[in-house]
């Protein structure tokens, strides 16, 4: 049964490796870890978590320039989400010929991707925080199956991150310091509704959504570029014109990143890391803008704050 599975799952998918659900709860609860799994309907009756990996190419795309701002390397086209949707769809259809039951989760489930594709034998986690995988090397996307079958894992010995620190000096915000500081990291900083400190807006100087440094110091990456998903090859939305982007209305953003992943959290906060933007790159000339957006915005207290304290930068230039 093993073989078969991991036919199926060759053909869709560019990673997978299987853990017990009882060795995941077990190393889980070492680290005073007792969700309650309640999102998972009948998740006694599962057995194995089945890791599955895609990966997407590291080459970004030439940085515009000035008055443009250019998404983090894993939103340059379609949301992973949604990509994997897709293939699970297609491997539960041949799982269900197999009489295997399977639950699908990719993010928002109660399992720790990272750390159940390290029990998979996938790879390690890094001091940048993500999964290493000799092949892919960080540049993937993780996601789980549950199955109602035991099925053994692989044996694979990962490489861990030796005496290396590059990730941690590269860190422009030290998020990296002491292990991980998620409220420093900047891609949390592009993606969470807050009003921005000085510091914070400092760090929008080119990427205007997440953030890739720690991957792309990574030596462990070195060499690695696959191409192996048309949803994930730059879709032409990239570099996102500033000063149009806060002129879009949500109809119309909806259009162009409604299956992007930068859009999950709303137009606002690209919108208010535009501003920011736009505020590092002292574009004068979007002072009547940013001025409209903050007048339409009024309510929105996170994005007024934000965009009043750039106005006030830009008008004393
Ligand atoms: C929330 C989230 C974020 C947040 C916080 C990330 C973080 N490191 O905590 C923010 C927005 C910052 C973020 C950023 C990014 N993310 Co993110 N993120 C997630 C998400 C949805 C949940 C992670 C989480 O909060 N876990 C809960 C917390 C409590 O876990 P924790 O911090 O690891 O710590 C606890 C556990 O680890 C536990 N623990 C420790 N050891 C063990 C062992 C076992 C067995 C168990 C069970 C538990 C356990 O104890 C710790 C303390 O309580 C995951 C998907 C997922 N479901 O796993 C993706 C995910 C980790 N992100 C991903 C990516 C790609 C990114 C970015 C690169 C995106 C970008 N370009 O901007 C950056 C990288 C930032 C970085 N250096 O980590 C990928 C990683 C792929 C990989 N190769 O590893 C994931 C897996 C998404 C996916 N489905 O592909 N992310
Ligand atoms: S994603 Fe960026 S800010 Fe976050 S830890 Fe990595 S380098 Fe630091
Ligand atoms: S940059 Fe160095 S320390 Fe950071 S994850 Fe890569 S190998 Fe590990």
């Amino acid at each position: 049964m093993k073989e078969e599975i991991s036919n199926i799952l060759k053909k869709h998918v560019d990673l997978f490796g299987f853990i017990s659900i009882d060795e995941y709860l077990k190393t889980r609860s070492t680290y005073g870890k007792e969700d309650s799994f309640s999102r998972i309907p009948n998740f006694s009756k599962y057995k194995t978590i089945i890791v599955l990996g895609l990966s997407y190419p590291s080459k970004t795309v030439e940085y515009k320039g000035k008055s443009y701002g250019v998404l983090s390397r894993y939103s340059y086209n379609t949301d992973y989400h949604l990509v994997f949707k897709k293939v699970f769809e297609t491997i539960e259809k041949a799982f269900d010929k197999l009489k295997i039951k399977s639950h699908f989760s990719v993010d928002v489930s109660d399992i720790y991707e990272k750390q159940a594709a390290t029990l998979a034998n996938l790879g390690c986690i890094g001091k940048n925080q993500l999964l290493i995988n000799n092949k892919y090397g960080t540049y993937l996307n993780l996601a789980t199956i549950l199955v109602d079958i035991d099925i053994t894992k692989n044996i694979e010995v990962a490489d861990d991150c030796g005496d290396c620190t590059l990730c941690i000096d590269a860190c422009p915000s030290s998020a990296l310091d002491n292990g991980f500081d998620r409220e420093l990291c900047i891609s949390d900083i592009s993606q969470e509704k807050n009003i921005l400190s000085e510091t914070e807006i400092s760090y929008f100087k080119e990427v205007i959504y997440g953030c890739d440094i720690c991957q792309q110091v990574c030596p462990k990456n070195t060499g690695i570029d696959f191409h192996l998903h048309e949803e994930y090859e730059p879709a032409g939305f990239e570099n996102i014109n500033l000063i149009s982007l806060l002129d879009l209305t949500n109809k119309e953003f909806k259009e162009i990143y409604g299956k992007n992943a930068s859009s999950w959290t709303g137009p606002l906060v690209l919108k208010r890391n535009a501003v920011c933007m736009i505020g590092n790159q002292k574009l004068v000339s979007a002072i009547p803008e940013i001025k409209r957006s903050i007048d339409k915005y009024k309510n929105v207290s996170w994005y007024n704050e934000t965009a009043t304290k750039i106005l006030k930068m830009l008008e004393s230039e």
